[in-house]
């Protein structure tokens, strides 16, 4: 992996650091109403805002500094200004309520809070004791933007942090359960850029990314922010990045680099007709599991291969991907270089290649939960537990099979959930697919099908006989679902990963 001098602030490499390479007046943030900052507006507005946390808010080096609102330059220049003073982000999304919020605000010990004045009203509803909350983007007196106005001129030194001083603290969504904040240091915002972004992605400073995570995901915040500040690029941030406000986005700012999720890959195929994607020229996803149907069905319309890749919370970004001539379509990708992957059993032991088991991964970054007794079953031996099934090929591929809980056992067989979902994808009927297990009491489980069918298609028996028939077309019948049920949606988290939970929880 990379290496880094013992003194290191990422705050002061991604923007300092960028600026004496690659020049002042250049393209930082761009937003969806054509505002632009160049690197030199984007230093000084995060150079005010240190001083303000620093100086009348009161924030020392360790302090943790809550980060929330849609995606905008001003939460970016926050996240970058607490980076220079040494704080630690903790960044949210702008939709967790106010429960969820005075958790995380207690299990964090969270002092200060910088919030967008549009999205005040949960966190002041949370009540987290002791907490100083500081709006941004309001018309108040106190609001963050007016007090930069008094601050201090004249550049602000980044605090000397340790490489390994706690920069962030991530907190995963989880899909049930306490949520589990994630420690990440200086070094290891800075490896995720020299790894996956360096190795894979190889952006120019003539980029311009875009995409759909928020800040509060680490795919976001590594995509849309430290990814293209480390390379000099420019960041299209958008406040509505919905798959259908994405397109057309893409097509009118010309971004080259486009980072999102399997299913905005779907919802944009069906929406592709009048939009210019001619700059385009990088296209990632993570989040969930790519289906090889949707790689070819993107390959085919846009011309451009689909760099998959996942990645966790816990290890920050992406780990394992590939790119180029190096893509696979059906599998995830190789270790990007620096890290390094294998497929054990129960015990931690390797399973022979071709063989499904769990997904064990470690390089420049680790997981490190935040006072959470979780931490043994995630790291052993020094190896991460993801959490997946995969099965390594013989020539180092990784294939994903299934998050390891969703494996579903019918009649003694083991069923991937995904392989089902990948099969009905390929219908044309089909726009989303979610395959789980029913509990049965002959069967143990039995795979049950939800789908969400394209506009007009009738939600009938005789679809469902159909769609039952085309799987066993390409699948051993025992993986074949017993019964599909259509839906208008599936349930998704705010970050846009499948809750297969609450399907069982219809079942
Ligand atoms: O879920 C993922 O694949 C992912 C990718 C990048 C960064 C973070 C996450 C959770």
């Amino acid at each position: 992996g990379p290496h880094y001098p013992d003194r290191l602030n990422c705050g002061a490499e991604l923007l300092d650091a960028t600026i004496d390479r690659f020049g002042a007046d250049r393209p930082a943030f761009r937003t969806g109403e054509g505002e632009i900052w160049t690197y030199r507006e984007l230093r000084d507005r995060v150079d005010r805002i240190a001083h303000v946390l620093t100086g009348e808010l009161g924030v020392v080096p360790g302090n943790r500094v809550l980060l929330r609102g849609p995606t905008t330059p001003w939460l970016a220049a926050c996240w970058l200004a607490v980076m220079k003073a040494g704080a630690v982000a903790v960044t949210v999304l702008a939709q967790q309520r106010a429960h969820e919020l005075a958790v995380m605000c207690s299990i964090a010990r969270i002092s200060h809070a910088l919030c967008d004045a549009r999205v005040l009203d949960d966190l002041e509803r949370a009540q987290a004791p002791g907490l100083r909350i500081t709006a941004y983007g309001g018309d108040g007196p106190g609001d963050l933007l007016n007090r930069i106005e008094g601050a201090p001129a004249g550049r602000y030194p980044a605090v000397a942090t340790s490489a390994d001083d706690v920069a962030l603290i991530a907190f995963t969504s989880g899909t049930t359960g306490r949520p589990k904040g994630c420690m990440h240091f200086h070094r290891d915002v800075l490896a995720i850029a020299d790894t996956f972004a360096e190795q894979i992605l190889k952006p120019t400073p003539e980029d311009l990314f875009a995409g759909s995570p928020p800040l509060g995901f680490t795919f976001g915040l590594g995509g849309l922010v430290i990814f293209p500040l480390r390379a000099g690029a420019a960041s299209l941030l958008l406040e509505q990045a919905g798959p259908r406000q994405l397109l057309p986005a893409l097509a009118e700012h010309r971004a080259t680099v486009l980072f999102t999720a399997p299913t905005a890959y779907r919802t944009m195929l069906d929406e592709l007709d009048g939009h210019d994607l001619s700059a385009l020229r990088r296209c990632v996803s993570a989040g969930e599991n790519l289906p090889a149907a949707t790689w070819r069905a993107w390959r085919e319309r846009t011309g451009l291969p689909i760099i998959n890749g996942i990645g966790a919370t816990e290890l920050l970004h992406i780990f394992i991907a590939a790119a180029d001539d190096d893509i696979r379509p059906g599998t995830t990708g190789r270790p990007v270089p620096g890290w390094q992957a294998r497929v054990v059993d129960g015990e931690g032991r390797p399973v022979p290649d071709g063989e499904p088991g769990l997904l064990a991964v470690r390089g420049p970054v680790g997981c490190r939960y935040l006072a959470d007794e979780r931490q043994r079953a995630y790291v052993r031996d020094g190896w991460n537990l993801t959490g997946d099934t995969y099965v390594r090929e013989s020539d180092g591929w990784f294939r994903y099979v299934a998050r390891a809980d969703d494996m579903i056992i019918s009649a003694g067989f083991n069923i991937a959930g995904p392989e089902v979902e990948d099969a009905l994808l390929r219908h044309p009927d089909v726009t989303e697919a979610a395959v789980v297990g029913r509990p049965d009491e002959r069967r143990g489980h039995v795979v049950v099908a939800y789908c969400v069918l394209r506009p007009g298609v009738a939600r009938e028996e005789g679809t469902a006989a159909l769609l039952r028939d085309f799987v066993k077309a390409r699948l051993v019948p025992y993986k074949c679902p017993r019964e599909i049920v259509f839906l208008d949606a599936l349930p998704r988290t705010p970050t846009g990963k499948l809750q297969r939970f609450r399907l069982r929880e219809l079942e």
